[in-house]
Order: structure tokens, then C-alpha cells, then sequence
């Protein structure tokens, strides 16, 4: 089973959708295995977004990432990283496709809602960014039968 990293960002905590954004992962069959509240140093965030720093707009997205604390989790599942991407819709909200949390809930290509891993390598290194292993957890998901074959069960 893959597992793959969801920031819920400033919009949402002050939107009040964490709870309706939690609620579609879990619905969707996806296992939390990691969660907690962090106000995320600049540092990090310069690693987190590399592919932007150096952009005329990272210096914003820096400081509405930092408007309030954030909400991290490490989600698990068959194909977790690309079906949570799925789920998410395209980077500007207002063209992401209904259904998806972004083409749903929002309308701006910076407040838009949640960052999702992008591919199983870079999943890998964000869950060890932003989660020490203590944080994480391993316990038995007894509706698993449920939600995959037996062909699909990690
Ligand atoms: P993604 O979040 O869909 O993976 P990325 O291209 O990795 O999109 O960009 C990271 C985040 O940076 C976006 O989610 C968005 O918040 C912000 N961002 C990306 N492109 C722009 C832009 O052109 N203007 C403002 N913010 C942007
Ligand atoms: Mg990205």
C-alpha cells in the first residue's frame, strides 16, 4: 500500500473544510495513519515548494501558507498518491473538475485547499518531511475486506 502526504492549507482551516475534506478521504476508503496541527517554518516551506522558489509569486505563497497552522496527513491506500491527486483536481481550482475537492470547494490557483504528493518518490520524501516515524501508525483496518479484493490488500 502506498502512502502519500495531504497538507489541508490556511484556506481550509479558516474555511472551516477540514472536517468536510477529512471526510471525503476517509468516505473514498483511504486509512489515516498520521495526522497533527503545525504552523510550518519558512524553511521548510522553501524545500516543500523548490520547484517555485524563485518565482515572482512564491514570497505570497510562502505567507498565506503561513496565515495560519496547517493540517498534516499521511494517508494510505492501493495507488494512494495518484487516486488522492484524482480527488484533488488541477492546480487552479476554478478549472478543476466537479466532484474534485478543488473544483468543489474553491476558486483561486493559490488558496486552493490541499497539497497532495505528486508521484510515489516525492510522497515518500514529503511523509519523512513532515512526519518523524513516531507519528505514524500501523493498526489493523477492519472494514479492509470491505473496501478491496483480496488481489488489492497490501
Ligand atoms: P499542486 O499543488 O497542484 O501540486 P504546484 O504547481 O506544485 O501545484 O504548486 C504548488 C502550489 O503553489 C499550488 O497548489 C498553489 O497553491 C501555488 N501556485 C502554483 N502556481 C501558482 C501561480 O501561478 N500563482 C499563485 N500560486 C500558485
Ligand atoms: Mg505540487
Amino acid at each position: 500500500m502506498e502512502r502519500t502526504l495531504v497538507l489541508l492549507k490556511p484556506d481550509a482551516v479558516q474555511r472551516d473544510l477540514v472536517g468536510d475534506i477529512i471526510s471525503r478521504l476517509e468516505r473514498k476508503g483511504l486509512k489515516l495513519v498520521g495526522i497533527k496541527m503545525m504552523q510550518l517554518p519558512a524553511d521548510l516551506l522553501d524545500v516543500h515548494y523548490r520547484h517555485l522558489v524563485g518565482r515572482s509569486f512564491y514570497p505570497e505563497i510562502r505567507s498565506f501558507m503561513q496565515r495560519t497552522p496547517v493540517i498534516a496527513c499521511c494517508w494510505q491506500g492501493a495507488d494512494a498518491v495518484n487516486t488522492i491527486r484524482l480527488l484533488c483536481g488541477v492546480t487552479k481550482a476554478r478549472e478543476a473538475a466537479p466532484g474534485t475537492i478543488r473544483g468543489e470547494l474553491a476558486m483561486s490557483v493559490q488558496a486552493n485547499l490541499i497539497h497532495c504528493s505528486d508521484s510515489l518518490e516525492t510522497a515518500q520524501a514529503e511523509v519523512e518531511r513532515f512526519f518523524k516515524p513516531d507519528e505514524l501508525f500501523e493498526y489493523e483496518d477492519i472494514l479492509e475486506t470491505f473496501i478491496y479484493s483480496s488481489g488489492e490488500q497490501g
